[in-house]
């Protein structure tokens, strides 16, 4: 009758396994929920870039946060521009709606939404590389504060608005006159 020996040697072998178990799934279950990806809880809707022959336009949309932390688009890149920046539209010293790159990138609450649209925050494509024609369509990828990326593709639509004075460097003002 071994019994009484190999049943308490059995228990402590299972009370370490689940002490292994247990901290192990301690450990792991924050880094999971920490590991989201942004790009992984972002969908935009409506979007849509402005026809353009050459120079500059803008892509719109709304940029959907379905996750439980805010997210912060820091850059945007597209082949349908050298050059792309993210533009918030302020009022000036004198009054002027004036576009300029926005500090800190658009962020995006979380559960929320932000909406890009002519007049106020907007990806600009600063240098087209080439026309963009209504019927067309340019692809973009969002690139957030994680790393992580979002790509998705726009129509190309005419549209008149949208033509913010770009909020020249003091270099450039002589342009204007
Ligand atoms: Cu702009």
């Amino acid at each position: 009758m071994n019994n009484t020996t190999t049943l308490p040697r059995l228990a402590a072998v299972i009370a370490v396994s689940l002490l292994a178990l247990t901290g192990c799934a301690a450990e792991s279950a924050p880094a999971d929920s920490a590991t989201v990806p942004a790009g992984g809880t972002i969908t935009i809707e409506d979007a849509w870039v402005k026809s353009a022959d050459d120079g500059m336009s803008a892509a719109f949309g709304t940029i959907v946060n379905s996750g439980d932390a805010d997210v912060t688009v820091v850059s945007v890149a597209s082949d349908a521009s050298n050059m792309l920046e993210l533009h918030e539209t302020v009022e000036n010293e004198s009054g002027e709606m004036v576009m300029r790159e926005i500090e800190g990138g658009f962020v995006i609450p979380a559960g929320s939404d932000l909406a890009l649209e002519p007049g106020a925050n907007h990806i600009m494509l600063m240098d087209l590389s080439a026309p963009l024609q209504a019927g067309e369509e340019a692809t973009f990828t969002l690139t957030f504060s994680d790393d992580s990326t979002y790509e998705f593709t726009a129509p190309v639509k005419d549209y008149s608005g949208a033509n913010e004075n770009y909020e020249e460097g003091d270099e450039h003002e002589g342009m204007d006159h």
